[in-house]
């Protein structure tokens, strides 16, 4: 088996020398004094061209974060960020805490603050070496990362690299945090031996239990109503054959419900829009895939004798502390090889049921037409109004995208409206709905396809989360210029719906600006782009749309300049 060994290398040398090996392309960080021999090591191998994970400089912790996860999700592979000790740690757990419930192998780790006062290389040499340490810095992480770690010396530095990438990559997938105090990472070694490749590999997807899986199939191919109910099942791009292909065949709808992704293109017969409800209370069998929440009990609930299946890495979501959600079948298991095998098995089961699943498939389809009809008479309905819809916003913006364009989205953009008949383009990474996610997630996905047009939406109020000068600086050092659009309704009609929801004719509802939801100031984002010589535009008139987004799309990909749009815009009626 092949090795691998460095000479006189210190322990950073020797972490990111093995890093680089397992296929961790960059580093996303942002430092603090606890980086010094970090900073040594990378220098060394920038100066030497040894293999590293190239160092990304991001001004805030929330850019480094979402950059990681956006670039996992258009290439699927490991990623790698670091922060300054405690205080960058608690700034990145916005981003931990989306990635672990998005289940994104990142490896999150963070200096530690010299714990020798006067001795060791890398002793404390500031006041702050002090006041920074806590007795569990990795303890703030714990809840949200499936492994941590403190490293601890020169020798098992490949032993810790690969149990975290291990741990992260097996599924369910998810974050690892890791601390390097300053001390081990500055000691110096003679000679560090590595396998390469790594003898520890994940653990391969997997098949759900086959006699499980072959109760499932009968359940769903004998069914009358039944129907699949997903939410993020589209993050991995072979499950969209995978579902178009059991949905065709034994004519199931296919319901996304608070999708963060795509797993149904949006015109397929077969797609049953967003709202669960009608179809969970006519079901006879539901089949629950990658969806932590599938519907709201209190508004709706299966019928009494509705099988309901789940299919999922971990059906149960052992990660979620209460969830009562009706389990008949549990499949535990890779969704996209889940759904493939209960094409195969319900193929026998389902020829008895032939003539119910003809006539299904005429009424799911009717169903699905009148969806068509819906948008489109929307479309026509608000295509004039001021401040823009976003239906507008979101059919002008299907004008000059494709079907590779890659959106981040943190906004009311209107997925129906694109083409979204390619898998994995729709990218929102706020699993844990920690705003600020967006910007991030579009520079990861940029410099991870250079090439392709990515388009990041949000609303104002998520753009602010998203440190913005932050974001827009990357992008101008990095040159993965970005096409920004806001969609500015000056305020958070997330926290205004919320409210008025509780109190309909409460002080709130009848207040005419309540507290703690409006923007008052009529801010100029397009402006903010432009500190990091990026072109941006204010839009008011919705004639202007898609003009202005032409004009931002040539500085993108003619000019390679990031652009903004700040567009005035209503809340989706
Ligand atoms: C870090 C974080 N803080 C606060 C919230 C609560 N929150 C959820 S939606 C929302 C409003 C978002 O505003 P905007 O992006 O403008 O979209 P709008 O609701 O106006 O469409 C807020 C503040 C959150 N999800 N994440």
């Amino acid at each position: 088996m092949a090795k691998k060994t460095l000479k006189n290398v210190t322990v950073a040398d020797a972490y990111l020398a093995i890093l680089a090996d397992r296929g961790v392309d960059y580093l996303f960080g942002n430092a603090g004094t606890d980086f010094a021999p970090m900073i040594e090591a990378l220098a060394k191998a920038q100066a030497l061209g040894t293999p590293h994970p190239e160092p990304i400089t991001c001004p805030h912790e929330n850019t480094a974060q979402h950059m990681a996860i956006g670039y996992y999700l258009v290439t699927g592979r490991p990623q790698l960020t670091m922060m300054h000790v405690n205080v960058g740690t608690a700034n990145g757990m916005n981003g931990l805490l989306n990635a672990s419930r998005g289940q994104t192998p990142m490896l999150f780790t963070a200096g530690r603050t010299p714990t020798n006062e006067d001795s060791l290389k890398g002793h404390r040499t500031l006041d702050i070496h002090w006041t920074q340490e806590m007795f569990d810095q990795n303890g703030m992480t714990r809840e949200a990362v499936k492994w941590d770690y403190e490293l601890r010396n020169g020798e098992q530095v490949e032993t810790v690299v690969d149990r975290a990438l291990s741990v992260m990559m097996s599924d369910p997938k998810g974050p690892a945090y890791l601390s390097l105090p300053r001390e081990v990472l500055a000691i110096e070694m003679d000679e560090v031996t590595f396998d390469s490749p790594s003898r520890i590999q994940p653990a391969s997807a997997s098949n759900p239990n086959a006699a499980a899986l072959d109760e499932a199939a009968s359940v769903l191919a004998k069914a009358e109503h039944p129907v699949i109910i997903t939410n993020w099942g589209g993050r991995n791009p072979k499950v969209m054959p995978a579902l178009v292909e059991l949905a065709e065949n034994y004519a199931i709808p296919v319901v996304e419900y608070r999708n963060r992704f795509v797993a149904m293109p949006r015109h397929h017969p077969m797609f049953a829009g967003s709202n669960p409800n009608p179809f969970v209370e006519a079901a006879d069998a539901i089949l629950v895939m990658d969806c932590a929440t599938p519907w709201l009990p209190s508004q709706v609930n299966p019928p009494e004798d509705c099988k309901v299946m789940h299919l999922a890495p971990d059906p149960h979501y052992s990660y979620l502390p209460i969830r009562g959600f009706r389990s008949d079948i549990a499949l535990a298991g890779s969704s996209e090889l889940g759904l493939m095998a209960l094409n195969a098995a319900m193929e026998e089961p389902a020829k008895s049921n032939k003539s119910v699943i003809d006539r299904r498939r005429k009424e799911i389809a009717d169903k699905h037409q009148n969806l068509e009809e819906i948008w489109a008479k929307k479309l026509e309905a608000v295509k004039g109004q001021t401040p823009l819809h976003p239906a507008w916003i979101s059919d002008c913006i299907a004008k000059i995208s494709d079907a590779d364009t890659i959106f981040s989205k943190e906004s009311q953009l209107q997925v129906q409206y694109l083409d979204t008949s390619k898998p994995t383009k729709i990218l929102n990474a706020g699993a844990s709905s920690g705003l600020g996610h967006g910007m991030g997630v579009a520079l990861g996905a940029k410099l991870a396809d250079r090439d392709r047009l990515v388009i990041g939406t949000h609303g104002d109020g998520s753009y602010m989360f998203n440190v913005p000068v932050s974001a827009h600086y990357v992008a101008a050092e990095q040159e993965i210029p970005v096409l920004t659009v806001v969609f500015n309704n000056q305020k958070w009609q997330a926290v205004r719906g919320a409210a008025l929801a509780l109190n309909p004719s409460g002080y709130a509802a009848k207040a005419n600006r309540p507290p703690l939801m409006y923007f008052s100031v009529d801010q100029h984002y397009e402006k903010l782009v432009e500190v990091s010589g990026g072109y941006g535009e204010q839009v008011n008139d919705p004639k202007d749309m898609l003009p202005a987004l032409e004009r931002a799309l040539k500085e993108v990909m003619v000019h390679k300049r990031q652009a903004l749009l700040n567009v005035s815009a209503s809340d989706p009626t």
